[in-house]
């Protein structure tokens, strides 16, 4: 696709002109941060047309839009993306050679945003590229965190966190939009009055604090179709600045006061995964872009139309978790308060109007917040839930009369709280997970009540993943090969295409291309371990990949176990044939997570005496691959031989780095937990390895209060040995305190949690036998060439694209543009 805007000569031209009047440099005059910025002006000077035709587009066609509500949006680097959907990542990479300028390193040069934790924000990232790409209109709404996800630092083996100043030498791609800015507002109190005129009571809020939200516009763009979406992120600005007219008016306080508020509500994204505290800050954060995000779209769908009770056909808010639940009574509110309407009205369209994602069956990740501190927030919103609690408990009373315990068990306040998931579900309507397994347990366990009562609500949607990122960007070497066998670039947009690659599984010659591309790419990760970690890896041994949050049901602390094991049958058997091994992990623990930081020096420990044994040749390698974030991943996954997807089977909701190992020829080495059940399906079993408890047993076990690990600690030998070596000093040049806890998590029960909550023992000698069967497997070069090329081959069902037209059809029914530009 021939795209003549990206013409070389009138882009070199234009860089130029850029460094020239942004920095009065010429191009060898400019630092490599100075060229990325041009570059990118250049090329946001070509995406700006196709915007401006995008949005006059929706204008001529009027068509449905998604409001996708996240707090987190974990996009990744823009320029290479941009680039490569723009399709001429080429063209500009050739241009760019012709100046003496590699655009790789360019690329390097943007800073990474990690305005998101890990999956939901990543998963909202692909939804957004293949939103633009299938051609249908959608806003991201979300925060522009001041600082986003922190940087990781390994430091004597422990993780120290440092500020992301990501926005430090400006955002090249981004918009201010000031003339869209709305206030919001937060605490006071209620004045009830009424109104003779209309007939009707009125909720007046007084002294409140109020901030400022002005959005900052990022362009989406889609694949090689003109269309861009928008990414639209709020900052926080105080409303009146700082003036000494109010300090004479004694409104002094106040004044710093907002000053203060804008200030801190989106200084930072809290770095929690899969993890609720209740914080009011974060409170403020939520309702601060979602009412921001509703008021624009309200005042959007005004200015073209005049009945609100048609919203539904024209808006969808699609609810990322809970986290932007406040918006169903936010929009209740601005519906009944602002715009006169009565309850059943303003109910019947906002209950046409939101959806519910749930990311999570984990307890301790549910948004229950205190009442009190809710309703000092905000205290009109907080009316709105009381009376759609009220309302709700009339229908659960009427449905299951004289049946106490459901009122309970379904209420959205009780017990001095208000439970977010409980609104979503009863105001939107609809409620997915987000794999087939993770839904049924959402039906058939955690949410079977709300299931019960509105079974029609409840679907399923399979997370997916965009290969315009995690193959074409990231893999290039794969994605031309793949384009060469498939004789098509089809896939790009259309990826059950790969199925065509099935045909090369018995082919030698195919074979061993495939593997001699994941060689490169082996040798790619290997140079950036030994410029980071300072640590020389083979690319020859078998790279072995756990990559994602540091949480104990994801269970690094079983893969790391298991290395020690490893390395003490190398020492006790030096004899024993074994396959060089290197065992990749990168992950960021929550800075309050104690005892994820605890695995973390864990790995690193076993890494330094491992690295540094001579006696065993180099057979066993552990790396610790600093500050895991978008733009290092696509280099891993690219890498990788196995995928470690061992969570305990029923709490990893999908997973979706499961996918992007897949896509890369990386066969999967799990549980059936999460989308695995899917992928195993997909690609058959023999060509993944699987262990473990089934989510069944695991959920079993709990209901009948655990299993007893002592049991298996005193029975297995080599168990025993490695859980010993928690605290003997092996890996803690003797400090016998230093594993202590872990050691304690694993064998006794602690006010609260059972003895190995996460089933770390229990699947321990399963998990060693399929570790096995990689290692037998990888031996047999053939057929592991087989099996990686069949990962490939089958990973069809999990592009985003799939999931966004299955949202579309099921949920959203939104319209497909065409946007027309001439070139
Ligand atoms: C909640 C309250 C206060 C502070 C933080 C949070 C919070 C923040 C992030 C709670 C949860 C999260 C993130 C959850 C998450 O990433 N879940 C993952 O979502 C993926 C996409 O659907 C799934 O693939 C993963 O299985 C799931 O763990």
């Amino acid at each position: 696709m021939y795209n003549p805007r990206f013409e070389k000569k009138a882009f070199k031209k234009e860089v130029e002109h850029n460094v020239k009047t942004l920095y009065r440099k010429t191009i060898d005059e400019a630092t490599p941060q100075q060229l990325f910025q041009a570059v990118s002006y250049a090329v946001k000077e070509v995406i700006i047309d196709d915007w401006i035709a995008t949005q006059d587009q929706f204008k001529k066609d009027d068509p449905k839009t998604v409001y996708y509500m996240s707090m987190e949006f974990l996009m990744g680097r823009a320029l290479g993306n941009n680039l490569i959907n723009m399709t001429a990542y080429r063209e500009v990479k050739e241009a760019l050679d012709e100046m003496g300028i590699d655009l790789n390193a360019i690329e390097d040069q943007e800073p990474d945003p990690a305005l998101g934790n890990g999956g939901l924000g990543r998963l909202a990232a692909c939804f957004l590229d293949s939103l633009a790409t299938l051609g249908y209109a959608a806003y991201g709404c979300g925060i522009r965190y001041r600082y986003g996800m922190f940087k990781q630092k390994i430091e004597n083996g422990y993780q120290v966190e440092t500020p992301d100043d990501w926005l430090k030498e400006g955002n090249p791609f981004e918009l201010r939009r000031e003339e869209y800015a709305k206030e919001v507002r937060f605490g006071g109190n209620i004045r009830v009055e009424y109104d003779d005129a209309t007939n009707r009571t009125k909720f007046v809020q007084e002294n409140y604090e109020s901030v400022l939200a002005i959005p900052y516009d990022m362009p989406v763009v889609g694949y090689g179709n003109h269309h861009v979406n928008t990414l639209r992120i709020w900052d926080a600005q105080a409303i009146t600045n700082f003036q000494l007219d109010s300090f004479d008016r004694g409104d002094y306080h106040k004044a710093v006061e907002q000053e203060n508020l804008a200030k801190t509500i989106v200084e930072v994204l809290y770095p929690n995964d899969n993890h609720y505290a209740g914080k009011e800050l974060r409170l403020k954060q939520q309702y601060f872009f979602v009412s921001a995000s509703i008021q624009a779209a309200i005042s959007k769908y005004k200015k073209s139309h005049d009945d609100l009770h048609k919203l539904p056909e024209k808006v969808v808010f699609q609810m990322n978790d809970t986290h932007p639940t406040v918006a169903v009574a936010e929009l209740m509110r601005i519906l009944l308060d602002e715009e006169g309407l009565g309850w059943n009205e303003a109910w019947d369209i906002t209950t046409h109007c939101c959806a519910y994602t749930n990311h999570t069956i984990m307890a301790e990740a549910l948004e229950k917040w205190p009442i009190d501190l809710f309703s000092k927030l905000l205290p009109r919103v907080y009316q709105i839930i009381q009376e759609i609690d009220r309302r709700f408990l009339i229908q659960v009373r009427e449905m299951y009369p004289g049946n106490e315990e459901k009122v309970r068990k379904m209420a959205i306040l009780y017990n001095g709280q208000v439970r977010m998931a409980h609104l979503a579900i009863v105001a939107g309507f609809s409620v997915n997970g987000v794999a087939r397994l993770h839904t049924e347990i959402l039906k058939h366990q955690e949410l079977k009540d709300f299931y019960e009562m509105m079974p029609e609500k409840f679907n399923n949607k399979t997370n997916g993943i965009t290969q315009r990122r995690f193959l074409m960007h990231g893999n290039p070497l794969l994605a031309d090969w793949v384009t060469e066998k498939l004789g098509t670039k089809n896939w790009i947009t259309d990826l059950s295409l790969m199925s065509g690659l099935k045909k090369y599984a018995d082919d030698p010659k195919a074979l061993a291309e495939f593997m001699d591309i994941k060689y490169r790419n082996k040798e790619r990760l290997a140079a950036y371990i030994l410029k980071h970690n300072g640590i020389e890896v083979d690319p020859r041994s078998i790279f072995d990949v756990q990559v994602k949050r540091l949480h104990e049901y994801k269970r690094q602390l079983l893969n790391i176990l298991h290395v020690m094991y490893l390395y003490n049958q190398i020492k006790e058997h030096p004899e024993m044939s074994f396959y060089p091994r290197t065992f990749i992990f990168g992950a960021k623990a929550s800075a309050g997570y104690i005892r994820a930081k605890e695995i973390i020096k864990l790995i690193n420990s076993v890494g330094d005496v491992v690295n540094n044994d001579r006696s065993i040749n180099g057979k066993l390698k552990v790396v610790f691959i600093e500050d895991y974030r978008v733009s290092n991943a696509e280099i891993i996954f690219a890498a990788a031989d196995v995928s470690e997807q061992i969570s305990t089977a029923s709490k990893e909701a999908s997973g979706t780095g499961n996918m992007k190992f897949m896509l890369n020829g990386a066969p999967t080495l799990g549980t059936m937990d999460g989308a695995n059940v899917e992928i195993v399906e997909e690609v058959g079993a023999e060509n993944a390895f699987i262990f473990g408890l089934s989510s069944e047993e695991v959920i079993n076990y709990e209901n009948y209060g655990g299993y007893h690990p002592q049991d298996i600690y005193h029975n297995d030998q080599d168990i025993h040995k490695v859980v010993d070596q928690l605290v003997d000093g092996t890996y803690s040049n003797g400090d016998t305190e230093m594993y202590r806890d872990l050691y304690n998590s694993l064998l006794t029960n602690q006010g609260g949690s059972r003895a190995d909550m996460y089933f770390i023992l229990k699947d321990f000698r399963s998990y060693a036998e399929a570790q096995k069967k990689v290692e037998e497997a990888y031996k047999d070069t053939e057929g592991w060439a087989k099996k990686a090329l069949l990962n490939t081959a089958c990973c069809g069902k999990f592009t985003s694209d799939r999931t966004i037209q299955e949202y579309v059809d099921d949920i959203w029914h939104l319209d497909k543009i065409k946007v027309e530009v001439e070139t």
